[in-house]
């Protein structure tokens, strides 16, 4: 047989074989998915499985082993890994092999990322990957009877589906708030087999959205793993709180779990030799009780925990709670009575103690401390629930915080799964953190748009939700959005009257131009250049939530807005709209408590223009934002907290300016490393200033 004729039989020999195999595993996996043709093979959609098992609170707490480490980790970029090609589900129990089965995938340590942590940062190749990866790790384990056993994950980075020893468990969508899984009838003894499929990819209809935030949607298991073992009936969840303060009235309540629930005897220890009260559980083994006591209270200047116990026969978790008294009253936030002002900062869940997402104690105790260096009591975890360690460090360390779920911008209003993911977020993460002290608000929404009926409807249900949960009534906030037509006609207004009497401005035909504008917009050109520059805040969120938030960029975005309309260059527009910003009121039509929850300015660490010092992304330049900022939110009443953006400058995608931004958003107070620009002083000094008054 000539050479060309065998490679030919030989080919087609290969094609039957290739056939055969396709066709077999089109039968199988049209049989077990009632799908057929290339995309059955091809794995395109992704079995569902069933949500995770609710929330259990206090991790902490709880009898738990480390799943943290090194995972093994295949990355499957065409989403091939439920069915596999060759060698079946990339999560299926491993088979003994002779060395002959053609098998595609494999799990080992010549591949694997750690856990916690974000893959991109990690790993150069997975820098900018959003898709599918797997991990797996063994488990070893003893099980006993009578126990429980729950994987439980801090966050997975944004879908998560897990398998062990082969079996398909559970899945879970939203990246930032922990969930875990009950595997007590899956383990074995000895090595067990784990496999989580991670997706990062996000779409319209996600929350966050793919698009419309700016921040870095990190992939991976971000945050802590742990084994948590309970008993066959246990604690679930409870919350303990203050519940008057003025006759020092407290509430706690406990959600058993298991066969034996219901109507047992529950005991709550609060404080060292303190309380001592007991409850039965009902049919659906929930216990309530009230109790009276002059335990210290939580503040940011004393953050006293106390030890908490709540047990019964054969089940028990232990915790370290604060308790204090918050609510809005009039405009006024009261903390255990008292007026206070919310002197704080905005921060992503990053470290400059290392590159992508923060995971862990140290990591917290960097970030926070740089807010108590800052004379911060404050801090707004945006914008979504940090990891868990942050929450537990700013009780110890006494911060208050705001705490908000990932509904940014534009979310899919309409969509009842985008609107149901949304409610497991705020759920899980009020869950989570119920009896964390330092959350002093909830917050559900951050400048969403547009203003439908539609948006409002789906906030209000992530409200009612917050609230049902929260029998503590802690205050719910939003980032407002603002009427940016009246705003900024206010604000063009004053500036065109400035500049019309600004004898520095002499150029006829700028002039002449102003003087047309001031004809159109101005009636009474002195109530102009004497009265305030009001900005009304009444988008009708502001009657859901009980704290306003507001976030506004003068000195920054709002001088290349206005800009715009102005016959002048981009410099004369930034130095009068400093010169009118100490004018500027914020007040809302509800009469509530605002808190400016963003206002900023970028600069890189070190930076010098060419053009000269002191230009935008100069260190120099943001300091000058903050302390025309400073100035004029120090005159405005209504405003009872700040939170300027941001702590830390913070990896987004949206800012690409090479040699400034470099995929960083530049507007922290330290650069990503941890080091101080010139502004943080500026706010460390008004804050010190402000306390002590
Ligand atoms: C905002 C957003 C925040 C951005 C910030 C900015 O209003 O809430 O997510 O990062 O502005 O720097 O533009």
């Amino acid at each position: 047989m000539s050479i060309p004729r065998m490679i030919q039989q030989l080919s087609r020999f290969f094609t039957a074989l290739l056939i055969m195999s396709l066709s077999a595993q089109l039968l199988q996996a049209a049989e077990s998915e009632k799908e057929s043709g290339l995309m059955a093979l091809f794995g395109a959609s992704v079995p569902s499985l069933p949500p995770n098992a609710p929330l259990m609170s206090n991790l902490e707490g709880r009898e738990k082993t480390s799943l943290n480490g090194a995972w093994n980790i295949v990355v499957d970029e065409h989403n091939m890994g439920d069915r596999g090609l060759f060698g079946g589900a990339y999560y299926a129990l491993p088979q003994e092999q002779t060395g002959m089965e053609l098998v595609e995938f494999g799990f080992d340590s010549r591949r694997q990322l750690q856990v916690p942590g974000d893959w991109n940062s990690q790993d150069e190749r997975l820098f900018r990957y959003r898709g599918v990866v797997w991990y797996q790790r063994a488990v070893d384990l003893k099980p006993e009877a009578g126990k429980r056993y729950f994987l439980h994950f801090d966050g997975v980075n944004y879908n998560a589906n897990v398998y062990l020893n082969g079996k398909p468990l559970a899945t879970h969508r939203g990246g930032y708030v922990p969930f875990n899984v009950e595997v007590t009838d899956v383990v074995v003894e000895g090595s067990n087999h784990l496999v989580v499929r991670v997706d990062a990819s996000l779409d319209e209809s996600t929350v966050p959205t793919r698009d419309t935030s700016d921040f870095f949607k990190y992939g991976g298991i971000t945050r802590d793993v742990h084994l948590v073992t309970v008993a066959e009936t246990f604690v679930h969840q409870y919350h303990v709180f203050l519940e008057d303060l003025q006759t020092r009235q407290f509430k706690a309540w406990v959600q058993l779990d298991g066969p034996a629930a219901a109507n047992r005897e529950v005991s709550f220890m609060v404080g060292k030799g303190g309380v001592n009260v007991s409850a039965r559980t009902d049919e659906n083994g929930r216990a309530e009780v009230s109790f009276k006591s002059d335990l210290a209270l939580w503040s940011p200047e004393t953050p006293v925990l106390h030890p908490v116990t709540i047990s019964g026969e054969g089940f028990g978790v232990e915790d370290r709670i604060g308790f204090r008294s918050v609510e809005v009253r009039g405009a006024e936030i009261l903390l255990n009575g008292e007026p206070v002002y919310l002197r704080g900062i905005s921060m992503h869940d990053e470290s400059f103690l290392k590159s992508g997402v923060a995971y862990d104690r140290a990591d917290a105790e960097a970030q926070l401390g740089l807010i108590k260096e800052l004379n911060g009591n404050f801090v707004r975890l945006a914008h979504y629930p940090h990891n868990e360690h942050t929450l537990r460090a700013a009780d110890e360390m006494g911060l208050m915080v705001w705490s908000e779920i990932p509904i940014v911008s534009n979310i899919d209003w309409s969509n009842e799964d985008t609107l149901a993911v949304a409610l497991q977020q705020i759920t899980d993460n009020v869950h989570r953190d119920l009896n964390r002290a330092s959350i002093v608000m909830w917050s559900i929404a951050n400048e969403t748009m547009p203003q439908t009926a539609e948006r409002l409807a789906f906030l209000q249900k992530l409200a009612e939700r917050a609230r049902s949960l929260d029998l503590s009534n802690r205050p719910l906030a939003a980032a407002l959005v603002g009427n940016v037509t009246e705003e900024f006609t206010a604000v063009i207004k004053r500036l065109v009257a400035e500049m019309l009497r600004d004898p520095t401005l002499d150029d006829p035909a700028v002039h002449q131009h102003l003087q047309g504008m001031a004809a159109q917009l101005i009636d009474d050109m002195d109530a102009v250049l004497n009265g305030e520059i009001e900005v009304m805040l009444e988008d009708p969120l502001g009657d859901v939530v009980d704290v306003i938030g507001y976030n506004e960029y003068f000195g920054w975005y709002y001088a290349a807005f206005l800009n715009k309309m102005l016959p002048v260059d981009e410099a004369t527009t930034r130095h009068f709209i400093f010169k009118i910003m100490k004018d500027i009121r914020f007040r809302n039509v509800f009469g509530k408590p605002i808190i400016i929850s963003e206002f900023g300015a970028g600069a890189k660490k070190g930076y010098v223009s060419d053009k000269g010092p002191g230009m935008i992304w100069s260190e120099e330049y943001q300091q000058r934002v903050y302390e025309h900022q400073l100035d004029m939110l120090a005159r405005n009443e209504q405003v009872k907290g700040l939170s300027p953006w941001i702590l830390k400058d913070f990896r987004s995608a949206l800012r690409p300016l090479n040699g400034i931004q470099d995929i960083y958003n530049r507007k922290g107070l330290v650069s990503e490393k941890g080091e101080r620009k010139k502004a943080f002083y500026v706010l460390r000094d008004f804050y010190a200033q402000s306390a002590s008054e």
